[in-house]
């Protein structure tokens, strides 16, 4: 389907097809024919989204031979390929990526100001789509960009949901979320590939039956969905390489099935065509608490079923041998959303291609790996085995076989040890009969990956130590990585030209020549320039944020930032106690404001909107945000902004601005973090606890330049065993009973001193994450932040220390260790 039917004839249809020449002329003439024959508008009646649209469809244009050769040379050199398997990518916007990759900004920037346009304008117009809920979305799109750059073959497969993250709004300072309708005004990136569509089969039963002198299986669904591609450009920076993200949009079947009409569940039936369309609708936005709905395990096995089948019927060639899959292939699994793709691919096997279920297993077991993201038990998915039956009937039977399996072969290795084996079950039956997708997945995948190298020993020692001890060979680390060419090179120019202008232009795909610049932390010039890069960008942020929000931000501030879902663990409560504490002070005069450093605290966080307690804490924030803020006390000495809907976009202007980045949660709990690597490169400093990637940022710029605190992860493991009681340390330091007094007076909620109930007793009486615990740490490494800003050459050495000693932290060195720890493994 991908290739000519025969052979052409005619000279044109030979040669390889071109790019349009990048000039500005040749740019003006493409534009406007897009604009003209593609959107149908003339430029003097166009209106800005149309101008976007047809500026995305130009450079779109440029990239299209460079993809098509993308494809067709992959297909000829047959090299192995990385199938990875994300349910969720944060991609933030395109147009902006698009034209670096392509090199096209100042052309464009010059075209459209021929047009009498602005390309910043037209480029703000672009929604982006958020199809991701935060880290782990956002690391896909991280990874399948640096893949690109490094020209290594990857198809990203994914979910195209008709609805992403949900806009965040707040009314009287509470969350209310908003659909996010990303494909409303037309979207521009995405190409549907009907003719590649792919059926998806739900339901049913199983039954067996005689294949000659062989007793199989087969399934017989009830119910079927069409899986419509979209394909996306993923373009590498500047290296004539267009990778391909394909996403999977939910469609009704168009012919009813008599046969399953019939045969099946009459209503049943006709639901299925009726709510096809609901499966790709939504993004679940649950972020650490999986969602055991029906719906998302149909997405699930949705796209996953969609990828397998395109990959082996549509990316492979015609005629190709199944038992060289494992040679062409690796299927990253990222966490364990798609894991039903393992007895997928075992059940074309089996079922489909006859095979021997040792044979199909020994294939199987080649293709995947899988990398969790998480250590918080609540967040390990399971499946009710009920749910599972009535679902996929074949593929749990699939499940209960691979089980037996492997646990027969821990019977075998460790006779007598029944406690063993099933503590190793991948089906459990506690608290109900169900299906630990994590067992599965580190059942079935060759390797298995933490996130951090704490992470991954945590992960090893703590949530898998029975499989741990089984394959010690199996297990690894690939610390994450972000990608340099959004998070540095696109949304900091000021300082990439800094840093150009030292290095040279290297940098952007070798991010370790980073160290390079570590003599300039001496220079006092350097060190001049640097910090009016970072003013230019907190005035960028100040003016966005004053269209955006009407937030007014003012003054010479130490821009202090926390932006992150809102989660427990993460701590926002710790870093609204020290606020608070900082405002007890101030108005009761226990300090000389005059000596307070002027701090702005800018927070940015979405909660799930089931997360109740998350809600509470959102409020809490706005709430001692608005009190502060009006307050003539401290005027000019602290501020703090909450701006609605933190995402991509408004990352790209934050991280850049920021002056301390706040890495704050309990130790073991942030599997990585990925917000600390774009801060730390954008030469914010950090002030962190000794969790995630944070010990490994940590231990790269020196402990001269970065504010540790807090319990370490035995400090908090020796704690929890010896009863953790909140209640003793707000008993114990009068600095945090003030603050939690004071939050509890009503003093931030009119009088009301019920307003906040939720949250303060929670602290006082459970505090899971005990943020009571490292208040106190955490004031007094904040002291020794206002005394390190004080003196701003001392700083600025150390932000660029924290830019020249974090190159490692490039999504380019994680593909670099998953391609020598797993995919070639
Ligand atoms: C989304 C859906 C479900 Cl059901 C569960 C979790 C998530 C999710 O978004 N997880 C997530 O973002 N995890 C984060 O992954 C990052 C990338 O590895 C880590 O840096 C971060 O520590 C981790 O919390």
């Amino acid at each position: 389907r991908y290739g000519p039917m025969t052979t052409p004839t005619h000279p044109l249809a030979l040669a390889p097809v071109t790019a349009p020449p990048a000039t500005v002329d040749g740019f003006v003439k493409e534009f406007l024919r897009e604009l003209n024959t593609g959107q149908g508008v003339a430029l003097s009646r166009s209106t800005v989204n149309d101008q976007y649209l047809a500026l995305a469809r130009t450079v779109r244009h440029y990239l299209m031979a460079r993809w098509l050769e993308t494809t067709r040379h992959q297909r000829e050199t047959k090299e192995k390929a990385v199938g990875y398997l994300s349910a969720e990518y944060l991609l933030g916007r395109q147009l902006g990526n698009a034209l670096l990759a392509t090199d096209l900004g100042e052309i464009a920037e010059k075209a459209m100001a021929a047009c009498g346009l602005d390309l910043v304008t037209l480029r703000a117009q672009e929604v982006e789509p958020g199809l991701g809920n935060g880290g782990l979305g956002r690391l896909a799109a991280c990874f399948v960009d640096s893949l690109a750059t490094m020209s290594i073959p990857c198809i990203g497969y994914g979910i195209r949901y008709e609805y992403g993250i949900f806009k965040q709004t707040f009314v009287d300072g509470r969350q209310v979320e908003q659909p996010d309708t990303w494909l409303s005004l037309g979207e521009p990136w995405g190409f549907p590939h009907p003719e590649a569509a792919v059926q998806v089969d739900f339901g049913g039963y199983t039954e067996t039956y005689r294949d000659g002198d062989v007793e199989r299986t087969r399934w017989v669904p009830s119910w079927n969905v069409l899986g419509l591609p979209y394909n996306y450009m993923v373009p590498g920076y500047q290296n004539g390489r267009v990778n391909t993200l394909r996403l999977w949009s939910a469609q009704a079947t168009k012919a009813f099935d008599l046969a399953i009409f019939n045969a099946g569940d009459y209503a049943e039936a006709v639901r299925a065509q009726t709510f096809a369309e609901n499966i790709t609708k939504v993004l679940y936005p649950e972020d650490s608490t999986p969602q055991g709905k029906e719906l998302r395990l149909q997405q699930q096995y949705f796209f996953v079923a969609c990828s397998i089948r395109d990959f082996i019927n549509q990316v492979m060639e015609p005629g190709f041998d199944l038992h060289d899959l494992p040679e062409r292939v690796t299927f990253q699994l990222n966490d364990t959303h798609p894991v039903i793709a393992v007895p997928e691919l075992m059940r074309i096997l089996v079922d489909e291609h006859k095979w021997e279920w040792d044979e199909a297993w020994d294939v199987t077991k080649r293709c995947f790996a899988y990398t969790c993201h998480t250590l918080l038990p609540e967040a390990l998915e399971v499946w009710p085995v009920d749910l599972l039956g009535r679902l996929l009937p074949r593929h749990l039977e699939i499940i209960y076989q691979i089980n037996d399996a492997f646990l027969a072969e821990v019977r075998e290795r460790f006779p007598n040890d029944e406690l063993r084996a099933r503590s190793m079950s991948i089906v459990t039956d506690y608290p109900d009969r169900s299906v630990r997708m994590a067992y599965l997945a580190t059942v079935a995948g060759m390797k298995v990956n933490g996130v951090a190298a704490l992470h991954s020993q945590l992960l090893a020692d703590k949530v898998l130590p029975a499989f741990s001890e089984y394959w010690p060979e199996k297990f690894t680390n690939v610390t994450n990585g972000v990608t340099p060419r959004r998070f540095l090179r696109l949304a900091n120019p000021w300082l990439s030209q800094l840093i150009t202008d030292a290095l040279g232009v290297g940098w952007v795909t070798d991010l370790d020549r980073l160290a390079e610049l570590e003599p300039y932390a001496q220079d006092e010039d350097f060190r001049k320039a640097f910090r009016e890069a970072k003013q230019t960008n907190k005035e960028r942020l100040y003016a966005l944020l004053r269209a955006r929000d009407g937030i007014e931000l003012s003054g010479d501030h130490l821009l202090d930032v926390m932006v992150k879902r809102l989660h427990e663990y993460k701590r926002q409560t710790l870093k609204i106690l020290h606020i608070v504490s900082l405002y007890e002070q101030i108005i009761h005069e226990r300090v000389d404001p005059t000596t307070i450093t002027p701090r702005t605290v800018v927070f940015g966080a979405k909660a799930a909107p089931g997360y109740r307690l998350a809600k509470e804490i959102i409020y809490l924030i706005n709430k001692v945000g608005e009190t502060v803020n009006t307050d003539p006390r401290v005027a000019g000495r602290l501020q703090i902004a909450f701006p609605a809907n933190y995402n991509v976009t408004l990352a790209e202007k934050l991280i850049p601005a920021a002056d301390l980045s706040e890495q704050i949660s309990l130790a073991g709990m942030e599997a990585s973090g990925t917000g600390n690597m774009k801060f730390a490169l954008n030469g914010a400093l950090t002030i962190g606890t000794d969790d995630g990637a944070n010990v490994e940022i940590r231990q790269l710029v020196g402990d001269d330049n970065f504010f540790g605190f807090g319990m370490t992860e035995p400090e908090v493991a020796a704690l929890g065993a010896s009863g953790y009681q909140p209640g003793s340390y707000y008993e114990s330091n009068p600095q945090l009973k003030a603050a939690i007094d004071l939050i509890a007076s009503g003093a931030f909620s009119g009088g009301d001193r019920n307003a906040f109930e939720p949250v303060v007793s929670n602290l006082l009486y459970h505090d899971r994450f005990m943020a009571l615990a490292d208040f106190a740490s955490y004031v007094d490494a904040q002291a020794a932040v206002e005394a390190a800003y004080a003196d701003q050459e001392a700083w600025s050495k150390m932000a660029i220390l924290n830019v020249a000693r974090t190159g490692f932290f490039s999504s380019d060195r994680s593909m670099r260790d998953y391609l020598s720890r797993i995919w070639r493994a």
